[in-house]
């Protein structure tokens, strides 16, 4: 039997989908891109020379984004990869279940990450580098529609950044890979959270305020690896949907950082709400003076005389009002019947 979330994810459909919701003007810019090199290049950071980039997924999945910090994700910009269509990135929240179904097939490699549940809708992008110093950075944000009300399921969205097969895309300080139940504000929000310091809400039931599609997002969070040996090493990025084609996720990774040298922290800032906007001052209206009350004229005492009262004299009846009253009725009478035949019909 289908549970209840099995019900919910395949009877629910997306507006934005149905073209129902027009977005208002976009906070992030998306432009869809399945050129690997332009990709690549635009994550190209100093120290680190790339070759033979491929990507692999649906054309509509992957693309450049700016005004990211406008939108609070905290990058403002970079390439964005996900799995569905990077277009439904951009803010406001209007749904719960934003979603491309590309009908495409996952990745093993993400497969193995959370073994036992399919994977669908893979967007890949692979290159070579060496790192002239031997280390590799760079900066990145993982969103996704799934959260909050898809927390604790299978629907666990999954993402990857394979350095020669290895995932470095790991919570911080830990060996545990990035995804939705392993940083979450909980399921439902404020229970059972995992992380809930690194993730930022936006979920439209749950009080989301960021200009953003995805209903919740990390902090900016830094890949790393240092001490690779001499040469030529692969990095393979790769994001899915896990459980279902449903509900996009998306990984934001910064312009420009991917690099040898560590990034500097302090020009990545924190995410932060979309500012509220500045009320208009409204012009003064000046109170309305009020009318003084006009002062009563004064009766006279006087007492007006009582008149006396005039006998009604009844109007001569006569044979021309008695013919025209009947001729009224009959008129009376046929207007009824016309209106009671045009009911009738
Ligand atoms: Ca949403
Ligand atoms: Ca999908
Ligand atoms: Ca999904």
């Amino acid at each position: 039997m289908k549970s209840l979330q099995d019900f919910l994810k395949t009877g629910a459909f997306s507006l934005l989908g149905l073209g129902l919701v027009t977005a208002p003007a976009q906070a992030v810019n998306i432009t869809t891109s399945s050129d690997p090199n332009l990709l690549v290049n635009n994550i190209l950071g100093s120290g680190i020379t790339i070759s033979n980039a491929t990507y692999q997924g649906a054309p509509i999945a992957s693309g450049i984004f700016t005004n990211g910090l406008a939108s609070g994700i905290g990058i403002d910009n970079g390439i964005i990869l996900t799995t569905g269509n990077a277009k439904l990135a951009s803010g406001p929240n209007t749904t719960e279940s934003a979603s491309s179904s590309n009908k495409l097939p996952g990745d093993a490699d993400l497969s193995a990450l959370i073994s036992g549940v399919k994977t669908y809708d893979a967007s890949v992008l692979e290159f070579e580098f060496t790192s002239t110093t031997g280390n590799l950075f760079f900066n990145y944000v993982f969103a996704s529609e799934e959260y909050n009300e898809y927390v604790n399921s299978k629907f666990n969205d999954v993402f990857g950044f394979f350095l020669d097969g290895k995932n470095i895309a790991l919570i911080p300080g830990t060996n545990t890979p990035v995804s939705i139940n392993t940083v979450n504000g909980g399921n439902p929000f404020g229970s059972n959270a995992t992380n809930p310091h690194l993730f930022n809400n936006n979920a439209l039931s749950d009080g989301g305020i960021y200009n953003l599609q995805y209903d919740g997002f990390t902090n900016v969070f830094s890949a790393q690896f240092l001490g690779l040996s001499e040469g030529v090493h692969r990095l393979k990025i790769a994001i899915a949907d896990v459980g279902d084609y449903r509900y996009d996720s998306a990984v934001f990774i910064q312009a420009g950082t991917f690099s040898s040298g560590e990034p500097p922290k302090p020009e990545i800032p924190e995410p932060t709400p979309v500012a509220e906007p500045t009320p208009v001052p409204q012009p003064e209206i000046p109170e309305p003076t009020p009318v003084p009350e006009p002062t009563p004229v004064p009766q006279p005492t006087t007492p007006v005389p009582t008149p006396v009262p005039v006998q009604q004299v009844p109007e001569p009846t006569t044979i021309f009002g008695v013919l025209a009253s009947a001729a009224l009725g009959l008129t009376s009478l046929r207007k009824r019947r016309i209106v009671t035949t045009k009911t009738l019909r």
